[in-house]
């Protein structure tokens, strides 16, 4: 039966088999015998209790048999995990990003994508990253499940062995929209993944400001439309004032360039009243100022 699609799925489904088997082997066992007990030893059967002495074999049997079925489990388990930490040197490298509530991934020529594109039969190696909490970077299909650790360093590789378009998940619960942090891989014909890394991205007539947005899950918190999520709605804040508490104490605030620009490297500093602070980090090493300034005049437009 052949439902991964990567080089690692059958070493990691063999040793889920034979865990599985060998766990449900003793699950039946154990469960017969002590009906057997319950049986054969009660009190209308056996109504004097009777002191049973050690028994050397016995113990033995015990002891050795169990060694080596344990140990049997952590060879084929050992056999499955070992080549995923051995990444071969001609690997694809890219980066990849987990923030709450976004995967986003880096290509060596600088492409930005949301989700991952990978050539068939061709090894790629993921460098993970965190841009706030823990995230588990875990594509099913692939038999993977790895950490985005903040401020820490992680990777995963795989090779694809089957088209398809595949699911990437969370797997860490990383606070309120978590089960909203999906993305996919799709994986391509060499030819067909070379065309498309090749490719320019598409030049349309998006605002800048909404495309930064778009890459920095700026919109997962924060609507266009005037509705309430984690974050307040950017709708028809710029030029107007705004209830906000700094240090704790509660002032008004001009939404300007300045306001805003604070916001983004700062998020903790003026924190809209009703909202809770500490959910957004700063993204002050993250956006440029050109991109800050699009930002800004994206804000600008949505009255
Ligand atoms: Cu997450």
């Amino acid at each position: 039966m052949r439902i991964g699609a990567s080089t690692f799925a059958e070493g990691v489904d063999l040793s889920l088999y034979i865990i599985a088997g060998i766990s449900i082997f003793f699950l039946v066992g154990i469960t017969a015998v002590m009906i057997y007990f319950v049986i054969r030893y009660n009190k209308k059967r056996n109504p004097k209790a009777t002191n049973i002495e050690g028994n050397n074999t016995l113990e033995v049997i015990w002891t050795v048999i169990p060694t080596i079925l344990v140990l049997v489990m952590f060879y084929y388990g050992w056999m499955g995990y070992k080549p995923m930490r051995t990444v071969p040197g001609n690997a694809i490298e890219i980066n990849a990003y987990g923030q709450m509530w976004k995967f986003s991934f880096e290509y060596p020529n600088g492409k930005l994508t949301d989700s991952l594109v990978v050539p068939l039969n061709r090894p790629v190696k993921l460098y993970l990253n965190s841009r706030d909490v823990l995230h588990s970077f875990y594509i099913p299909a692939f038999r993977l499940k790895e950490d985005m650790v903040p401020g820490g360093k992680n990777y995963l590789w795989f090779e694809a062995n089957l088209k398809g378009k595949y699911d990437i998940l969370c797997a860490e619960y990383c606070g309120q929209l978590h089960s909203y942090m999906l993305s996919s891989v799709t994986v391509l014909p060499v030819e067909e993944y070379e065309a498309w890394f090749e490719k320019a991205p598409t030049i349309t007539d998006e605002h800048p400001g909404l495309t930064v947005m778009k890459q920095n899950a700026c919109l997962t918190c924060h609507s266009q439309d005037g509705s309430k999520i984690i974050g307040p709605s950017f709708k028809g804040i710029y030029g107007h004032e705004v209830t906000v508490v700094t240090d704790g104490i509660e002032r008004q605030v001009m939404v300007d360039d300045e306001y805003i620009t604070r916001s983004i490297k700062q998020p903790g500093s003026d924190v809209v009243q009703g909202y809770m602070n500490g959910l957004m980090v700063s993204y002050e090493n993250v956006l440029t100022d050109q991109q800050i300034k699009d930002v800004i005049e994206y804000i600008k437009t949505l009255k």
